[in-house]
């Protein structure tokens, strides 16, 4: 319908006039969003986004999800303009003017830092407000755990009994809940040692022997126990047994069996005799003593050298020495 250009210009002059009056009683918009009331949530996850509104240099970034939008009213019905301010906030949260949506500049971390104040505004481009949100960063199970204290090293005798505790790791893990706690095994089970689930106490499980087995080398496994994606760490843990002298010596290259001619002239030597100490740590030396069958001591054994040798002269027709003699000797740790 064409109006007549008069009656148009009336109208159009009309209206101005009213605008004009009530414009000097602008209203400021406001938050409609709950969470201004209590607190928002976001979990430490939250990709970083999106790459197109330049939040990230990264040539590498992947569109992420936001964060969240604001919501504002405003009774006159102005545009709106939607920000953020502070420093620190601004460095982790980009807002879109025209839309009040937030993402996320730069990732979260719950273990840095699990909360934030940030203030938001809104301006009707003629007077701007502002309001303060708690954020609330949600645990995700993104660490695994560490050991303390490491290298992990220990010395025990070889007599250590079974069930003594011998040595304690500790693991600790950052993140809340189950994929905070953790448990330790030994990978794979040792059959000479266990470890304490729950507190990470390793005990002697069956008796250990030096002559054996001198070092024991375990992988430990620190594990959380997030329900569907559990992390786990492994530490090294060497044991190393010390001899204790708990082995008799034993004679070698028997058995011993001589001839000599019965004229050979004292000091002659007869043989060697030759003890070693089983224990294999720090032997001990040996010293050798005839116990029984030197009829009229006529052998002398040497007590450090174990060289047995004649300590007079042999008569094959003394009765006493025809048979032969079965000489008794002692080798035992000096
Ligand atoms: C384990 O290490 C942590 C961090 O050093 C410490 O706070 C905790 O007391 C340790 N736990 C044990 C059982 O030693
Ligand atoms: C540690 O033990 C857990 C639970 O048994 C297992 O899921 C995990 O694979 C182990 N970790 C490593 C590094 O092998
Ligand atoms: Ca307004
Ligand atoms: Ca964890
Ligand atoms: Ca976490």
């Amino acid at each position: 319908m064409r109006c007549p250009p008069v009656t148009c210009y009336a109208v159009l002059w009309l209206l101005t006039l009213v605008s004009g009056s009530w414009g000097q009683v602008n209203r400021l918009p406001f938050f409609t969003n709950h969470f201004f009331d209590t607190y928002l949530l976001i979990s430490e996850d939250t990709p970083v986004g999106p790459c197109s509104f330049g939040m990230s240099r990264d040539p590498l970034c992947k569109e992420g999800s936001s964060v969240t939008q604001l919501l504002a009213r405003d009774m006159d019905n102005d545009p709106l303009v939607f920000g953020v301010s502070g420093e620190e906030a601004s460095r982790f949260f980009a807002v879109e003017p025209d839309t009040g949506v937030v993402w996320l500049r730069q990732p979260l971390d719950r273990e840095t830092k699990s909360e934030f104040t940030v203030e938001f505004s809104v301006s009707d481009h003629q007077g701007v407000i502002t309001r303060k949100v708690n954020i609330q960063v949600g645990d995700v199970n993104d660490n695994a755990p560490t050991f303390h204290n490491q290298p992990y090293s220990v010395r025990i005798p070889e007599n250590t009994p079974v069930g003594t505790p011998i040595f304690i790791v500790n693991a600790t893990d950052p993140d809340l809940g189950a994929g905070g706690s953790v448990l330790y095994s030994f990978q794979p089970p040792s059959p000479f040692f266990a470890i304490d689930s729950a507190r990470g106490i390793v005990t002697v499980i069956q008796e250990l022997d030096y002559e054996v087995t001198q070092a024991y080398q375990l992988t430990v496994n620190a594990t959380d126990q997030d329900k569907t994606r559990p992390l786990s760490t492994l530490a090294n843990l060497a044991i190393i047994i010390t001899d204790v002298q708990d082995m008799d010596p034993i004679f070698i290259n028997l058995p011993y069996s001589t001839n000599i001619y019965e004229h050979s002239p004292p000091g002659t030597t007869v043989r060697v005799i030759t003890a070693v100490d089983q224990d294999k740590g720090r032997p001990r030396g040996i010293g050798y003593t005839i116990v029984s069958g030197n009829t009229n001591s006529i052998f002398a054994l040497d007590y450090i050298s174990g060289a047995l040798t004649l300590n007079g002269l042999l008569d094959r027709e003394n009765p006493l020495y025809s048979h032969g003699f079965i000489l008794t000797v002692k080798g035992a740790p000096s």
